[in-house]
């Protein structure tokens, strides 16, 4: 079976989302980052890097990079639909808005977040500065009227939906997502979703 390297709260999350929705049978290997676990040889051989997330399949080879693992996790079940046909206009977007998760928003969110992990949890929601509320916001722009009602391909949810709803959860949890408009509804309706509540229950 499938095997998740994951800690919580982690780019490991967005994987497990990701597994969650395609409907894959998986098992989740926890790993501990306070503990150390990340950096022991063990895990050395399975992520060169020791970070998570790493995917292992049933042959044991590995995957890194939580979007690589998004993206081959959702055509795993083609009738999941995760993702759209190949040389569509909303093949392109898929990409297109992929890349821009990884790239721009994690580049404004990542750094809120790493912050807020050194900070006691009731300060959590406050972690972030207003400049970088104000970097998001413009960053959200972009995204702006693909998410005012629908998801980012329209009416078909998709592997990009999980990318960067990923980075929105994070942008929620250290209080960066307030007054982002269009895209605190989105993330609303995306927590909503069953796959979304199983992969965060714990
Ligand atoms: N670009 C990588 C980032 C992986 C990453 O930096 N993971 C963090 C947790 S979010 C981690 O494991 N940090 C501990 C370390 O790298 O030592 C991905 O998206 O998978």
């Amino acid at each position: 079976m499938i095997k998740l390297y994951h800690a919580a709260m982690t780019s490991s999350h967005r994987c497990r989302w990701a597994l969650e929705e395609a409907g894959i049978q998986y098992e989740i290997e926890r790993i501990s980052l306070s503990g150390g676990d990340h950096k022991r040889p063990e895990y050395l051989a399975v992520h060169p890097l020791g970070s998570v997330p790493a995917l292992v399949d049933d042959e044991g080879r590995a995957l890194i990079e939580s979007a690589a693992i998004c993206m081959h996790v959702a055509e795993l079940d083609p009738a999941r639909r995760l993702v759209p046909a190949d040389g569509t206009r909303a093949r392109a977007l898929y990409y297109q808005w992929i890349l821009f998760a990884m790239t721009n928003l994690d580049g404004v969110i990542h750094p809120a977040y790493l912050r807020m992990l050194r900070m006691p949890p009731e300060h959590h929601r406050s972690a972030a500065t207003d400049d970088e509320r104000a970097a998001l916001r413009r960053q959200l722009s972009a995204i702006g009227p693909s998410i005012a009602e629908s998801w980012l391909l329209g009416d078909s949810f998709s592997a990009a939906d999980v990318v960067v709803g990923g980075l929105l959860e994070w942008a929620y949890a250290c209080g960066l997502l307030q007054g982002a408009g269009a895209a605190e509804s989105y993330h609303a309706r995306l927590r909503a979703r069953p796959a979304f509540q199983r992969a965060f229950a714990d």
